[in-house]
């Protein structure tokens, strides 16, 4: 059986970990990560959700925050402050050691694609990880203080503005990674991880010729929504979908992913939305989605494997 997962952030690492903890074989997932979120920061490229993911499937991931290193230190980021005036993004001593391979590995001349797979070998992890695209592409988010680079947004201004708008800047010419392309085409199930949908998920299905694979790819395909009891998890997705004229619910997100998905999975909290959802030809499973522990995240990988299982042989 052959899985792939599209993530972006904390949540999205958090469900893909619950997969490499519950297949049999780990080497049966991949992973495709969201890069638009990537920005370059003291002359290295730094992608935050590829990090999230590889760090929480190797074990690494600070537990308090879902990104970063736990136990890393900042001796680096002090020295560099001294330097540069005080770091608006905090960059552990470990961290930085991965986006200096990365960054060195880049500028060789080696794929994004190459760099993370070996990233990901030398951490252990047997799931592939693999980028969206090996293109750069970059999430603008336009609010009342004028047009900011998404980790200005989310980090330097805590998401903070109003969100008027949304843009993947060099979306048009990126192509997708050869490997995300294979990884869908082989597919038996594909499940959007509970992830923003607009600026987590919303730049991977954003690249030409992915909405394409999806449709094309012979998996079954759930999602599971990021918005419980109205509110996101985590992270801005509440205020961006409001923003944008998107209802801030799991129908929102139905709506948003509807004739892209056959299914939604959605939280206890919210089974009242079931109806609404299937009335917009989706598949519904209602289930406890909240993630506290590993055992959560095992617990809710098996529940989306068996409700696209299930879907698949209801045909
Ligand atoms: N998120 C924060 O809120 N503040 C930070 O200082 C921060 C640093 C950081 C460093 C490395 C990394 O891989 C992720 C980091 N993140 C930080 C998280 C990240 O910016 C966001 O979670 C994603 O971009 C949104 O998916």
């Amino acid at each position: 059986m052959k899985l792939v997962a599209l993530a972006g952030g904390v949540g999205g690492a958090k469900l893909a970990h619950g997969f490499q903890l519950a297949l049999d074989n780990a080497a049966d997932l991949t992973v495709i990560g969201n890069t638009a979120d990537d920005f370059d920061l003291y002359g290295l490229r730094i992608c935050p959700d590829l990090d999230t993911v590889l760090y929480t499937l190797s074990g690494l991931a600070n537990p308090a925050t879902g990104w970063g290193i736990e136990g890393d230190t900042f001796a680096t980021l002090e020295m560099v402050g001294r330097y540069a005036g005080k770091p608006w993004f905090q960059l552990g001593d470990r961290d930085f050691a991965t986006h200096i391979v990365r960054t060195e590995g880049l500028r060789r001349g080696d794929s994004l694609t190459a760099v993370t797979a070996s990233l990901a070998r030398a951490l252990g992890i047997v799931p592939a990880i693999v980028p969206m695209s090996n293109d750069p592409v970059a999430t603008m988010v336009n609010t009342p203080a004028g047009r900011l680079d998404f980790q200005e947004y989310f980090v330097g201004r805590r998401h903070a503005d109003e969100v008027l708008g949304v843009h993947f800047e060099g979306i048009d010419t990126a192509e997708p990674s050869q490997a995300a392309l294979k990884a869908l085409h082989t597919a038996d199930v594909i499940v959007f991880c509970p992830s923003n949908p607009i600026v987590s998920i919303g730049p991977i299905l954003a690249v030409p010729g992915m909405r394409e694979a999806l449709k094309l790819s012979p998996a079954t395909t759930v999602a599971v929504s990021p918005i419980v009891g109205g509110q996101a998890l985590k992270g801005p997705a509440a205020q961006m979908l409001a923003g944008l004229g998107h209802e801030v619910s799991a129908y929102g997100v139905a709506a948003i992913y509807a004739g892209i998905i056959d299914g939604l999975i959605i939280d206890r909290v919210d089974a009242s939305l079931a109806p609404r959802i299937e009335a917009l030809g989706l598949q519904v499973h209602v289930t406890e989605t909240v993630m506290r522990s590993n055992d959560d995240r095992a617990e809710l990988a098996r529940t989306s494997l068996a409700f696209a299982q299930r879907l698949d042989a209801d045909g």
